[in-house]
């Protein structure tokens, strides 16, 4: 009898560790906390997580006596707090949540000062799921979608239901998010029927303790789809009747609903350019239903229009002429930047243009261009990189960042957008690195000024070490951080240096197919349009001598950009058609410097083979095991990037690639029929 127990209980306790080291804790692991006492000056049910967080991650004096102070000072603003000594002081219990995370996350990280303020930059920080009520995620890499699984045969959240979307909500409060979009930006209409408004209802309710709001993507066409009118022009009175009914339905069932995602005239998605009107008589509209109840309305300013007008100059070119025209709860969501989140563009100049408009960035989170949950690329940098860029709205230092979190215009309203990467995958991003742009995100959000090499120095320590853990500084967190700091630009090497873009495969965008062209399609959605190469050169003339992209920025950075000579070699192929013999500034033409770049992000995708591999036995081995096999599928996918392009520009250049670097291992013939993403499995 005694055995059997003591068997079992070696079972348990075995399989609790793998269970605990599959990743679905991401960075908050159990700790052993030591003794705390919380004193609240008041009760909610937002304070009653804040008390049980404290308890159960303490790893400060034991015995000690935390208390919770409201105050009322200009220093903390928002849900913003303080952390003096023993104490969290904050404005709001939601203030108080964050001060928790706040202050457990230094003490895991064993940052020993005891005073520290922190204030939001935005004030909503959104995740947006494009997850469909079929259960399918649009570009999700890891599993079906959690909110939507059982389509319309379950709109009852079961018990697992609600404990996962604890957690969900858990993870998103303790890096600050406090908004989440349940359903794509491609809507469908159904969304708004009240079988799934109640299911919205329902999963609102567990999240709203940890200050996440929701808020819903909806389909412009929704009062003839759902509320069976005739029309969904926005200016007939009996459809403006019909919103401002349906949002009073739904603040009736949700009194802290967030507001409206909107995708209209996009893609496919209907608007009010199909009824006459503009993106201002769409919006206004929905902004009035929703103002009664404080709602917001984020509409999407990544729009087409039906012309041959160079596609990164369209959004620009649609909305900055209604600026000023749209109702105060209006915000315009913009995309990083003017095309379509690629490894690397320059930022949208919308951010630097729309100056009596709130504009508010929208990130990626989810790989779609970027190796899917396959590769191990931080986006922390890319998303610094865009928020540090200098637009000159107002003069040097007219950050993205400025432009949008308010400071530069003293708004309150704010607010910063990410594309969620989570589904239902055991470790929740597919990619266990792919935890840290989900991290990165709520940081950012938070506080528009970290840096990325600090958030992904807290990402390691809280994921992957125990409680100030010093151990491993040498042989684990600089490897591994360096690692993270550089695997955007290596993507960016291996995929599409230099300015190169959009030369992907047509539809899943995971592998290369710079060759892709179809006269049935809009040129637009081909890479050949944008990477125009020939005899003479390579990349998209957007100088004044070509589609005059560039004057959709302010000076100096116009000019900048416009000349060959001054524009910053990562942009090169983005605003010039450049020759093949152009020299860069290390001395090498065009055509050697792409060889380089290609290869030498190959070789660096291996060399993060092998640092990982150097890791072995440092952490658990299931986490290791995983990374270590899409690290294998990386460095084989960077080859054939490498060899797609390079063979495929080489027809245009008719110039050897340099004899000191490797070979291509395929023909271009067979890479060229990968044109499925299962072709690369
Ligand atoms: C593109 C995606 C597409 C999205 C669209 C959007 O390929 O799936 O629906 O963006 O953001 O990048 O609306």
């Amino acid at each position: 009898m005694k055995k059997i127990t003591l068997l079992l209980i070696i079972i348990t306790a075995t399989t609790h560790f793998l269970k605990a080291e599959d990743g679905h804790q991401l960075w908050l692991r159990h700790t052993a906390a030591k003794q705390v006492k919380v004193v609240s000056p008041r009760k909610s049910p937002v304070l009653t997580i804040a008390v049980q967080e404290i308890k159960n991650g303490w790893l400060g004096k034991d015995g000690a006596e935390l208390k919770f102070d409201f105050v009322k000072d200009g220093s903390v603003t928002d849900d913003g707090f303080r952390l003096e000594g023993n104490k969290i002081a904050a404005k709001t219990d939601l203030g108080i949540l964050y001060g928790s995370y706040e202050l457990l996350r230094r003490q895991y990280l064993g940052k020993s000062d005891q005073n520290y303020a922190s204030n939001p930059s935005y004030s909503r920080r959104i995740l947006n799921h494009w997850d469909n009520l079929d259960g399918s995620v649009e570009r999700g890499y890891a599993g079906a979608s959690i909110f939507w699984r059982q389509g319309d045969s379950s709109l009852q959240l079961s018990e697992a239901d609600i404990a996962l979307y604890k957690e969900y909500a858990r993870a998103n409060a303790s890096i600050g998010i406090n908004g989440t979009v349940l359903n794509n930006v491609n809507a469908s209409a159904k969304i708004l029927t009240i079988a799934y408004l109640q299911k919205v209802q329902a999963i609102a309710t567990v999240l709203r303790p940890y200050g996440l709001k929701v808020y819903l993507s909806v389909n412009f066409s929704s009062p003839v789809t759902v509320g069976k009118l005739k029309t969904a022009d926005p200016l007939v009175p009996a459809v403006r009747h019909w919103w401002a009914a349906k949002a009073k339905e739904i603040y009736s069932l949700i009194p802290d609903f967030g507001g409206f995602l909107v995708k209209a005239n996009s893609e496919g998605q209907p608007g009010p350019q199909n009824f006459g009107r503009t993106h201002v008589d769409g919006a206004n509209m929905m902004a009035d239903a929703l103002s009664p109840f404080g709602g917001i309305v984020m509409w999407r300013a990544f729009v087409y229009q039906p012309s041959n007008e160079d596609r990164t100059k369209q959004a620009y070119n649609e909305f900055l002429k209604f600026d000023g025209k749209f109702k105060k709860n209006v915000i315009i969501q913009i995309k990083n930047g003017p095309l379509d989140f690629q490894p690397r563009e320059p930022f949208s100049p919308l951010f630097g243009a729309m100056i009596k408009t709130p504009v508010m960035p929208e990130f990626q989170i989810t790989q779609e261009y970027l190796g899917w949950s396959n590769h191990l690329v931080f986006l922390s940098t890319l998303w610094e990189e865009c928020l540090q860029s200098d637009t000159y709205r107002n003069g040097k230092g007219s950050t993205v960042a400025a432009c949008t979190d308010g400071t530069m215009d003293k708004r309150t309203f704010s607010a910063i957008a990410g594309v969620s990467n989570i589904g239902l995958e055991r470790n929740w991003t597919g990619h266990i690195f792919a935890q840290a742009n989900w991290y990165a995100f709520g940081r950012l959000a938070w506080d528009n000024k970290l840096k990325s090499e600090d958030i992904a120095d807290e990402w390691i320590r809280q994921t992957f070490l125990s409680p100030t853990e010093k151990k491993m500084e040498r042989t684990f967190v600089k490897p591994i951080k360096e690692m993270m700091m550089q695997s955007r630009e290596v993507a960016v090497d291996y995929m599409m240096p230099l300015g190169l873009h959009h030369i992907f495969a047509e539809g899943h965008h995971y592998g290369p197919a710079p060759w892709f062209s179809n006269k049935a399609i809009r040129a637009d959605w081909t890479s050949v349009y944008y990477h125009n190469a020939d005899l003479l050169g390579v990349g998209f003339n957007r100088s004044s001598t070509g589609s005059n992209a560039v004057e959709q920025y302010h000076e100096p950075l116009r000019s900048t950009f416009n000349s060959l000579e001054s524009c910053p070699e990562e942009y090169l192929l983005w605003f010039h058609h450049v020759p093949w013999t152009y020299k860069l500034k290390n001395g090498n033409d065009l055509w050697t410097a792409l060889c380089y770049r290609y290869d030498s992000g190959l070789q660096r995708v291996r060399a993060f083979q092998r640092i990982w591999d150097s890791t072995k036995g440092l952490i658990d081995d299931e986490r290791f095991r995983s990374v270590q096999s899409k690290l294998k599928i990386q460095s084989r996918d960077a080859q054939v990037w490498k060899d797609a392009c390079l063979l495929y520009f080489q027809q245009f250049s008719k110039r050897e690639i340099p004899y000191d670097l490797e070979r291509p291992i395929y023909e271009l013939d067979t890479l060229k029929k990968l044109t499925k993403s299962k072709d690369y499995e």
